[in-house]
């Protein structure tokens, strides 16, 4: 099924686009490193804080290149793609440095361009190398990317499984209308484009539901759903799963056969497109997840966000069968599994919330039988909100973080200004990673909940100058080395 989807002329496309960019990639080299992630997950942070700390000569100890003093100096070039947003980093700077506020939610793909100049560690590369590497940074939502699995997928295939997940006791009640609305509709009535019309706004709105909802759920696709872009109302988003699908054809003229085909211009006119001018050509990846904010929804929000990354993995998994998933997963030879935030917690913590990612992406690269490409895993902080300090209480002397707590933010009875510092005790994580995915575990019951506020980006340094320094961060440089320090070596 899955193969047949895909046409020569997609194939012919691929083949020469990719062709084309390695050998254009000899004369300038370059790498495409795509950042991706659930909504609100940090992937705006995460690219403005590297492209300023590489900008700005930010601290980078375990950055190997920064460190030892090879990189002479990194800038903004126009980007290759012509038809693709630009990142607007100037702005999402001005709001995090000058502003200090978080920048706005972009929801669509952005492009930009990293130029690093280097001197090359080894004698022989410094011969053969111009010592010069663009970086194609792309943001795209992940739930752009959770479609990919639509195009191995049937109509019947597709509604199965939203009906299944429905079911699911986390999801039910927010899918109740929409479930009850679909018992109603019979597939083999005659097309009516009213019927069709609810059904989608009714799936739509169980989609939306779910992505608001404070149990923190993950998405299903189909990802334009949830953020149409331009193609709000029109045919190819107006559709919606149908019970009882499975081994049924559809009678010509028949609602079944209205949404099997929208169903089926979807993919045609939204998830090949996509993914051949933006995935395809992506070299190394960053999946960016928050999962601080599962630690604090539980147990099944914990499960969720799991499985979202199991999806995501499985869209990167070659050896489908479909030449267009094979091609581009051969492609990318490394994987970064991100859990950004971490400046909620005392460093104490850090490697607690490093193990819990480990466990989340180990049961995810399993149960997606992922192989062949570096998977990492990283806790980290794009951008530091937060310093650390003691306060004593009584006899003990506790951890805190300091920072300044977004307006609105509250803890126990206390609303915060969005001005005043204040010292929170996080809580810690429980030592066993395996406690955060079990209902009712022990060790998750000793430490009920960490301290979850929302800190205002922070307040940057100025040298006795009047430089600004470049913004704080937890373990970017550690990203950094996975994602492209083989290729400034
Ligand atoms: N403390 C802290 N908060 C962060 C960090 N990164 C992101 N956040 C918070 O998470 C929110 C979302 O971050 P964004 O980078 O905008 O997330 P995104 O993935 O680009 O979101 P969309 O554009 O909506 O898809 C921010 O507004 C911050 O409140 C970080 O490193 N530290
Ligand atoms: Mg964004």
């Amino acid at each position: 099924m899955a193969s047949s989807l895909t046409t020569i002329s997609d194939e012919a496309r691929i083949a020469l686009d990719t062709v084309t960019g390695r050998a254009a990639g000899l004369f300038r080299p370059s790498i495409r490193l795509g950042v991706t992630g659930l909504s609100r997950a940090g992937k705006t942070v995460f690219i403005s804080s590297l492209v300023h700390n590489l900008i700005h000569g930010g601290r980078l100890p375990l950055f190997e290149a920064q460190k030892s003093g090879r990189i002479s100096r990194a800038f903004l070039e126009e980007q290759p793609d012509d038809a693709v947003p630009r990142f607007q980093y100037e702005d999402h700077i001005a709001a995090l440095v000058d502003q200090r506020i978080w920048p706005d939610s972009t929801r669509a793909i952005s492009e930009l361009r990293l130029t690093i100049e280097f001197e090359s560690a080894s004698g022989w590369n410094r011969m053969f190398s111009a010592g010069r590497l663009s970086v194609d940074i792309v943001d795209y939502p992940g739930e752009w990317l959770l479609d990919l699995p639509l195009l191995g997928k049937s109509f019947a295939d597709f509604s199965s499984e939203a009906f299944e997940l429905a079911a699911l006791p986390v999801r039910a009640d927010l899918a109740s209308e929409w479930r009850a609305l679909s018992t109603t509709a019979v597939a083999d009535a005659d097309a009516d484009e009213l019927t069709a019309r609810r059904l989608a706004e009714s799936f739509s709105a169980y989609l939306k539901a779910c992505k608001r909802d404070e149990r923190a759920l993950s998405t299903l696709p189909p990802g334009r759903f949830l953020m149409p872009g331009d193609l709000d109302g029109s045919p190819a988003l107006t559709f919606a799963p149908l019970p009882g699908m499975t081994g049924k054809r559809a009678r010509p003229g028949s609602l079944h056969a209205m949404m099997e085909r929208r169903y089926e211009a979807y993919k045609t006119h939204v998830v090949k497109p996509f993914f051949r001018e933006h995935i395809a050509r992506l070299d190394r990846q960053i999946v960016v997840i928050d999962a601080m904010q599962a630690l604090n929804a539980g147990p099944a929000a914990m499960a969720d966000l799991e499985r979202a990354v199991t999806e995501i993995l499985a869209c990167f998994r070659p050896g489908r069968g479909n030449f267009l998933t094979d091609w581009f997963a051969r492609r990318i030879d490394r994987i970064l599994i991100a859990a950004t935030k971490a400046d909620h917690l005392h460093h104490e913590s850090h490697d607690r919330l490093q193990a819990i990612v480990r466990r989340l992406a180990d049961r995810a690269i399993a149960k997606a039988s992922f192989t062949g490409t570096a998977v990492d895993v990283v806790a980290m902080a794009a951008v530091r909100a937060t310093r650390e300090g003691t306060v004593k209480q009584g006899t003990e002397t506790l951890p805190v973080i300091i920072g300044t707590p977004l307006e609105g933010e509250r803890i126990g009875d206390e609303t915060f200004d969005g001005n005043t510092e204040t010292a929170i005790f996080p809580g810690d994580l429980p030592k066993s990673a395996d406690a955060v995915f079990e209902e009712n575990a022990q060790d998750r019951a000793d430490n009920p909940a960490i301290r979850f506020v929302r800190f205002r980006p922070p307040k940057l340094e100025r040298t006795a100058e009047g430089v600004t320094l470049s913004l704080p961060h937890i373990r970017l440089d550690r990203a950094l080395q996975f994602l492209i320090g083989d290729r400034l070596a």
